[in-house]
């Protein structure tokens, strides 16, 4: 058995929902008050990860199948728990996540299609069961979000991409999920100004710091 003494956060959203922002954000305080923090991000968060994310999002032409699809992202992650988020637990840091497993539920299989239940095993896999104490969802409409990632210019993705439908569905997805795991998501009101869902991001971190 793994003893794990730090704090595991993921931050889960559609696109342009604001994550990448917020961590950097709480990151800061968290660091100011003297805690050890990882900052880190799925897929990808380490150096042979990231190998493995340009694949997926630049693919360069490559068409990859849903389930090839699948095995990547996992590999991904499988890499990045083993080496990265695992020792920083064991080491008593706040790790927090910008993605993780309930992507992957509701990008390959709310919007993707997937069967469930093989994603959920490859996640156990990949992760060896390791779940995140807390999941803040930030609820920003998909025209919000994808206006947001359109505003701030370079080049679009792969999942960018996909039709409007695909991020309905996407949105739908991870609303059910926080519905069926009230006691693990909680919903970040992501639609406000920058300061406001700051806040509320602190307030969900502070209280599982508090409780631990
Ligand atoms: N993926 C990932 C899967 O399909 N399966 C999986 O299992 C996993 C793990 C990753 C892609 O991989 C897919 C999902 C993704 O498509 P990515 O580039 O990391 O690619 O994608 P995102 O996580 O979606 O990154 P984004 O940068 O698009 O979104 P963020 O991080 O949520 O948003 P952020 O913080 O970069 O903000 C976007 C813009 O909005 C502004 C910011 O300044 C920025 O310009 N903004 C706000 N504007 C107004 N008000 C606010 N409150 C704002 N907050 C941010």
């Amino acid at each position: 058995m793994i003893f794990i003494s730090g704090i595991f956060i993921t931050f889960e959203g559609g696109e342009g929902a604001g994550k990448t922002t917020q961590i950097a954000r709480v990151a800061a305080v968290l660091r100011e008050q003297g805690r050890d923090v990882l900052t880190t991000r799925e897929p990808g968060g380490n150096e042979s990860a990231e190998k493995i994310r340009a694949l997926l999002l630049n693919n360069e032409g490559a068409h990859w199948l849903p389930l090839t699809e699948l095995l990547l992202i996992n590999a991904a992650r499988h890499e990045h728990v083993t080496k990265t988020i695992l020792p920083a637990l064991q080491a008593g840091n706040v790790v927090l996540c910008d993605r993780f497993t309930d992507s992957t539920l509701t990008y390959q299989g709310y919007a993707g299609g997937l069967p469930h239940h093989i994603i959920e095993q490859m996640n156990t896999l990949a992760t060896e069961g390791l779940q995140p104490d807390i999941t803040l969802f930030f609820a920003v409409p998909p025209s919000m979000g994808l206006q947001r990632s359109k505003n701030r210019g370079g080049a679009s993705d792969h999942f960018e991409d996909k039709d409007r439908l695909f991020h309905e569905k996407l949105y739908a997805g991870f609303k059910e999920m926080v519905q069926h795991n009230p006691k693990r998501f909680t919903v970040i009101d992501a639609t406000q100004p920058l300061e406001n869902v700051t806040e509320q991001c602190l307030a969900a971190v502070e209280r599982i710091l508090i409780t631990d």
